[in-house]
């Protein structure tokens, strides 16, 4: 009986942790030796580091954590200071923007959204340092720009709710609250002070990808495990040989529902098993 391995049926290859590609000259070395770790050998790849962390990424650690101990604290100082309360009622507590009076005005008082301001400026530091660290990474080892392409439309949605709209609308208080309650809030009344956001075709069309980028991931996920015993994670050498994963897999999909996606079979040759 064939033996093939994929998430399913890993067995872990314990070797010296491998240590990536050069990198290029200037930039910063990576930091440690990796290490196998058993439990993440249960569903991937059981390697964990080196870390290239950088003065980019160093950044973006320490300004994430600045912004979210400012909301961490209010929400300890809304409870008074007590613990039991802090974990009774956190789906509840919330770091709201400035009320509608202060405008655009950038630092209005701590108490009234000032330190929403100040939170949400050290949010998008780190949401921006990590995209130009994503960008450079790929740079680095010589990945195509999927990625940060990726991560700045999710930033720009960010930047949408958060800056520009409430900038169009003239004040800060437009911006969605820090919290776990609120934030929900913000949606349900944004749905109801424009009608019904199920009414909204761009909306509908979110969901629609949202949806359907899962149900893809699933089918190519799917199918790259229903060929690992001929080796189906290494797609792109045999994408023009006969009788190999792709090719496979290609062919499952034509012949459960006409076409396959990405896939590029070698049309060009006369073809005696489609
Ligand atoms: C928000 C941005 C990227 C995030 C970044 C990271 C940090 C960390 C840490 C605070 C998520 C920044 C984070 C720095 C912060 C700390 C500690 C990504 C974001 C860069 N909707 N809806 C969408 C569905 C309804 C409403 C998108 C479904 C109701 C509003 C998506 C349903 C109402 C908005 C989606 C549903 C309503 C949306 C979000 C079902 C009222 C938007 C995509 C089944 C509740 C947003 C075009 C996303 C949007 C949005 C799905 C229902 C309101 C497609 C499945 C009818 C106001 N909804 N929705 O990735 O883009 O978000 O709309 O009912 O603004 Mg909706």
């Amino acid at each position: 009986m064939k033996t093939y391995q994929n998430i399913f049926t890993a067995i872990q290859v314990q070797g010296p942790p491998g240590q990536g590609i050069p990198l290029p000259r200037g930039d910063e070395p990576r930091i440690g030796e990796g290490k196998l770790n058993y439990w993440i050998g249960k569903i991937g790849n059981a390697q964990i580091g080196p870390i290239y962390l950088g003065t980019l990424g160093l950044i973006s650690l320490v300004t994430f954590l600045i912004g979210f101990n400012i909301i961490g604290l209010n929400f300890w100082a809304q409870v008074d200071y007590d613990p039991v309360q802090f974990v009774r009622q956190l789906f509840w507590l919330s770091l709201d923007p400035p009320p509608e009076k202060y405008g655009l005005q950038i630092l209005p008082p701590l108490q009234e959204g000032g330190w929403f301001m100040i939170a949400g400026f050290f949010l998008t530091v780190s949401v921006l340092t990590w995209w130009l660290r994503t960008y450079r990474r790929a740079k680095s080892l010589g990945l195509g720009m999927h990625i940060p392409i990726a991560f700045a439309s999710a930033i720009f949605l960010f930047l949408v709710l958060g800056f520009i709209r409430p900038l169009l609308m003239g004040s800060w208080s437009h911006a969605v609250p820090y919290g776990i309650f609120s934030h929900l809030d913000w949606t349900n009344n944004f749905s109801l002070i424009y009608g019904n956001l199920f009414y909204n075709p761009f909306h509908a069309l979110s969901i629609a990808f949202l949806y359907g980028s899962a149900l893809l991931f699933a089918m190519h996920g799917a199918t790259i495990l229903a060929v690992t015993r001929y080796g189906g994670e290494r797609e792109i050498e045999q994408i023009t040989t006969r009788g190999t994963a792709s090719e496979r897999a290609a062919l499952f999909w034509r012949w459960t529902m006409g076409f396959n996606a990405k896939t590029a079979l070698p049309f060009r040759r006369p073809c005696r098993v489609s």
